[in-house]
Formats: structure tokens, sequence, C-alpha cells
């Protein structure tokens, strides 16, 4: 186990919550106090306060059969209901739920009926497709308002999305059509990054060639107008489809538990695994934390949310969270610097954005380009500020907040994962004392702990693993066809307390501190990947014998990935070293995806491997960061340290 502290533990600043903020605020401190007074009745109360049920649910929890959960089990709703049709039917339909902002330079308003009366055609299109409740739908598409009209279609039936981020590869695509069985993909002609537009139609074509699927059609939106391949029979404009369906469409009731969507993570073996989220408990949480840590006045407020919808921040921060509150908020296609450095910053101007929440890896590479770019912009509507995705270090927070937020608005680092839904540890502004670098307090409701390896409490500000000790409304229900990986990965650990996989510590004011994943999974630019899966990509080249790799501190992405690997004998002095590290790192970003791409391959004479055959990553980890390298008495031959330094250094 090898938790690394990479927080400066000293951090003593605290930010006390303005009086008049607090005043204000919509997190309240009795939250907590019924949250610990029943834990089960404040979750129900919040799920009868914050959604609409079509049939009220009579039990909350049922947790007879660990680790398999159910919440508001009877109950009946439907979840595209919530985020859209009843806001029209209680007076606010020309409240805008989407300032849309694409690349480009073109942009959309669009208001909550405009927003009702599309995904009600949507979901009569999909219907006339064939699409009933409990089938899969792969949505592979740019940042575009349809991304959020075919998510809440596809919920709005009944069936499960799989949304696939666009920056994926063929390969990547199509094992998760393949799991997920999908019936049908929807995606779009391409997008606009970093000022160009960029093919998605063509990857789909490509993913769906590698073999026999379940897919009977491809729905293309029109976005960028690029030339497209065509499958006649198979693929369908969009805008003509659309043309012929009924635009009423009435919003049937579902089980609290129907499932809702597929989202694949990386995990620790090259498997992505298809993480399962249900309807009632997910919303509830969703909900409850968006308003709550967010200190959402969806009256007033306008709510920008940077993550992209393929990713589980996108799926409750962008689209059900804040769409059950009935939040105006802003979706941007682009880049952060495109066409200007401060694109960014012209959007908040621009829409008076009043609650940002984004990423340190964002927030960092705006560090590197200095303040004069933000400071060229009024940014004076921002009124709240929240991070995601990896520890904050205190130097991102400090500036963030003063660079950023002008000095006195709340930061809210928030701490969750694909697995739990929704936010599990995080401040909440107006209440808690802000201290940069520590993701704080549990959010009510919510029961965290610091287990040692062994499994007991730790105390004292001792580093541990962190822990989900009770289940909670918006946790996985399992790993989509594969029962046995979702105890295994989660469960097994710890018996019936959830095991997150990250380290972490309490300081002495019980503050939590998350330390960094403890398995082999890195976090680069916020974002999950794994060690074995880059390995079995680079191995997978005809260059490759063996290859080993680690995520290497990286001052702007948080992690990076760096390989070693040995080239095969015959491949020995084919090329130059430089030439085949620049081959194998193109490669991996070819069949993963670009953000993959290693930023080193080292071509390396041998392996650190211990008796038993283990790669030890953690000397090569030594060896990426520039560190001296640690204790090596268990390497199967000690020289092999000595003939890898010579190659990198
Ligand atoms: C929401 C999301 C989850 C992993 C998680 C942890 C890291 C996320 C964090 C954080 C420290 C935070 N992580 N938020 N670490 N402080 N505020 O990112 O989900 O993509 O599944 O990643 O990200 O290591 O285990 P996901």
């Amino acid at each position: 186990m090898n938790v690394q502290i990479d927080h400066n533990l000293e951090e003593i600043r605290r930010f006390r919550p303005s009086p008049e903020f607090a005043a204000g605020a919509i997190a309240k401190p009795d939250l907590y106090t019924d949250a610990a007074a029943d834990r089960v009745g404040f979750w129900g109360e919040q799920a009868r306060d914050l959604l609409h049920w079509h049939t009220p649910f009579t039990k909350t929890l049922d947790w007879s059969n660990p680790p398999f959960a159910t919440w508001f089990e009877d109950g009946e709703l439907n979840v595209a209901y919530n985020c859209l049709d009843r806001h029209v039917l209680a007076g606010n339909g020309e409240r805008i739920a989407i300032h849309w902002e694409g690349e480009p330079g073109d942009s959309r308003d669009i208001t909550y009926a405009q927003l009702t009366a599309e995904v009600k055609k949507a979901a009569n299109l999909l219907t006339s497709l064939g699409v009933s409740a409990g089938d899969r739908v792969a949505i592979y598409l740019p940042m575009i308002p349809e991304a959020v009209v075919s998510m809440l279609a596809v919920a709005r039936i009944g069936a499960i999305h799989s949304v696939v981020f666009g920056g994926f590869s063929p390969d990547s695509l199509h094992s998760r059509i393949v799991d997920a069985e999908a019936k049908l993909v929807i995606t779009s002609d391409g997008g606009y990054r970093k000022g160009r537009p960029f093919p998605l139609k063509e990857t789909v074509d490509a993913a769906l060639e590698k073999s026999e699927t379940t897919v009977e059609h491809v729905l293309v939106v029109k976005r960028t107008g690029e030339d497209v391949a065509w499958t006649e029979g198979r693929d369908l404009w969009w805008d003509d489809e659309i043309a012929l369906v009924d635009a009423d469409h009435e919003a049937k009731a579902f089980p609290a538990e129907q499932p809702l969507f597929i989202l694949y993570t990386s995990g620790t073996t090259g498997k992505p695994k298809g993480i399962l989220h249900t309807s009632g408990g997910y919303l509830t949480q969703t909900a409850f934390t968006h308003r709550n840590v967010f200190d959402l006045h969806p009256e007033t407020d306008v709510y920008w949310c940077t993550a992209d919808v393929g990713w589980i921040t996108g799926h409750s921060y962008v689209v059900y969270g804040p769409l059950t509150n009935g939040a105006t908020q802003v979706l941007y296609e682009g880049t952060p610097d495109t066409p200007i450095p401060g694109r960014w910053w012209q959007i908040i101007e621009k829409y008076r954005v009043s609650i940002l929440y984004t990423a340190p890896t964002a927030i960092r590479s705006f560090m590197k380009m200095g303040r004069q770019i933000p400071q060229q912009f009024d940014l004076r509507s921002l009124r709240l500020l929240g991070s995601v995705g990896e520890p904050i270090n205190p130097e991102a927070w400090i500036w963030y907040r003063h660079v950023i937020g002008g000095g006195s608005i709340p930061v809210v680092d928030t701490w969750w994962q694909t697995e739990t839904g929704a936010i599990m540890i995080s401040a909440l502004p107006g209440i808690t004392d802000l201290k940069p670098g520590s993701a704080q307090v549990a959010i009510p409701g919510v029961s965290i702990d610091i287990l040692s390896d062994d499994g007991e409490p730790v105390t004292g500000t001792d580093g541990g693993l962190l822990v989900v000790t009770e289940p909670w409304p918006s946790m996985l229900r399992g790993i989509w066809g594969d029962p046995e990986r979702f105890t295994e990965t989660y469960w097994e650990k710890f018996g019936d307390k959830y095991f997150a996989g990250d380290g972490a510590r309490r300081d002495t004011d019980g503050d939590i501190w998350l330390l960094g994943r403890v398995d082999d999974v890195m976090n680069v630019s916020g974002h999950r990947l794994s060690t074995a899966e880059i390995e079995s990509s680079l191995v997978a080249h005809d260059l490759t014998a063996e290859a080993a790799v680690v995520g290497a501190a990286d001052e702007t992405t948080g992690q990076a990935v760096v390989a070693f690997v040995i080239l095969k004998e015959r491949q020995q002095g084919v090329m130059t070293n430089e030439e085949a590290s620049e081959l194998l790192r193109t490669h991996v970003s070819k069949q993963i995806g670009a953000i993959a791409r290693p930023r080193q391959v080292f071509i390396v004479p041998e392996l650190p491997k211990t008796r038993s055959g283990k790669i030890m990553r953690r000397l090569l980890r030594d060896l990426a960061e520039g560190r001296e390298i640690g204790d090596t008495t268990t390497l199967a031959e000690t020289s092999v340290m000595t003939s890898i330094m010579e190659q990198v250094r």
C-alpha cells in the first residue's frame, strides 16, 4: 500500500463564511442534526421534498442483502419529468435551462419549455426506433444541447444510457457498445475543439466495423456539416427523423430502482467497469447536493459546471442535479483557450455566471498562464466556486479564491466518484469554515470513516483508507453484467463497508484530507485511467515486449502517464529510441484516446520486479518523478535499477 502524502500538512488557514452569505445560504446547520438523529428518515424527507413521485414510496432503504441496496423501492417516478415537465407546470417554462455556447461562437438559449418539447419529441423518436424500457442506448456526442436532450429522452422512456466521452477511440467505444449490448448509438458528424471540427461519426463507423454488434441504428446530429460516410438502413439524420414524430409525449412512471445509466470507468484491471446507477436514490442525492453544496438559488443564479457529459460530473452536475433543481446553466462545447486564452472568463462575463464548478487541473493551467488573463474580464458575478476530480493543492485553492473569486467567496472542494454518483465529502457554504486543500466533512446523511489496512478505525491524524460505512441513496447498484467484480472490488476488503480506493487522513480538527488513489488507478487531469489498460495497449504494439506504466506527479495535470517499455529483441536497433517512443505514444493515443497519451515513454532494457514477478511501480514512480530510488531490497535483481537509470537519465 503506497499512500502518498502530497499535501501541506501544516495548512492552518481558515476562512469563515461571511455573515451575509450565511444569512442567505440554502443549507442550514439543522441538516446535520436531522441527519444524525435519523439518517434514513432524513433521506426519505429529502426525496419527498426535492422530487415529484407519481407513486409515493413507503419503504426508504432496504439493506437486508448487502452490498445490494434498494432505496425508495415501492415508489415510482419519471426522471425526465422531474428535470423538465414539472418546472413548466409550476410556471417556470420561460426560465432559461441552458445558455449553450458553441466553440466557434454560435449560441442558443433554451428555456425549460423548449427543452421539455425537444425531449418529448426525442422520446417519441426513440420509441419509433424500437427502443423501450431497459434497452441500452450509447451516446457519443460533443457538448451540444442534443447530448442533454438524448440523455433525458432515454431516461424518459425508462431506457438506459451509456454516454461515451467524445475523446475515446473506436476500440474503447466498441468495447463499451459490446459490453452494454446497445441497440442504438446517438452521435454527430462531429464537434469543435481547438478551433477545428473533429469527426465523431467516423469513429462510430470504425467501432461498429470491429465486430457484429447489437446496434440497429445510428442516429446522427448535424453539427459541423463535414462529410460523413453513410450506411443506408442503419444511419439516420436526427433532424429528418425528429421532424416526423409527434410533439406530445406523456412521461410514464417507472420504479425508483429502474436503471438510469451505465457509465464506464477505469478499474485496476485493463477492462473498464460499467458502473450502474438507478433512478430515485440517484436523483435525490444529486439534487440534494447540487442545491446545498452549491447554494443554488434557482431564480437568480447562473450555474456553470465545466465537465463534459461523458464523465460522471457531467451526468450528475450538468444534467440531473441542476435540471431537477430548475437551475439556469451554461453549457460550453469547446476548449478553455479557444479562440482566446480568456474564453472561459469571457463566458462568465457574458452570462453573468454566479456559480462555477471545475477541476484543479484547469485551475493549475490557468495559474500557469497568469492572472493577467482572467483580470481582463468582469468576474464579479461569481459568488461561489467548486472543485472536483482530484485533490486541490492549497496554492491552487488560494489562487482560485483570489484571482477568480475576488478574494472573499467560498470555495468548496467536493470528493466523490463515478461509483458514489453524487458528492460525499464537501464543506457546506455558509456553514463550514473553509480550509484550503481539504475536502473537509461528509455531507449530511453520509457516513465516512478512515480504516487501517486490517479494518481498524484510524484514530489521530495517521493516513488510512477511506470507506463509506453506511449505504447512501446514489450509490452504484452494481457493475453491468459482473456482480462478482462489484462485490470483489468494493465490498470484500471491509465486509459491508464500501472501499473507495482512496487514501485519506484526518487533521486535528477532524477534517478529511484526500491523499490520492491507493491502487493502480491514475488521475490525469481529473480523469481516471488504469495503468493496466495502458500497459495492455502498449504490449499490443508489435514493438513491445513488456511495458510498465506509472502515474507521475505533474504540475498541471496532477498526474501524468509515464511508460517504461522493453522492445522485442528483433525490434532493437531498427529505429532510434526516440522514434520508438514517439510511435508508442501515438499508438496509445489512437487506441485509447488522447487523454491516455503518455507524457514519456522510456525504452529500457529491463523492468524492476519482485521475486514473485510483480513489477515494482513504486521504484519507477521514484524515477519518473526524479526522486532518489527507494528501497530495492525486494527486487529479484538489484542491478536492474542501475541499468534502467542509465537509459532514463
Ligand atoms: C467525481 C470524479 C474518482 C476519483 C476518486 C479520487 C479522485 C475526485 C476529489 C478526488 C481528492 C477531490 N477525486 N474528487 N480526490 N479530492 N475533491 O472525479 O469521479 O472520475 O470516478 O474519479 O477521483 O481519487 O477516487 P471519478
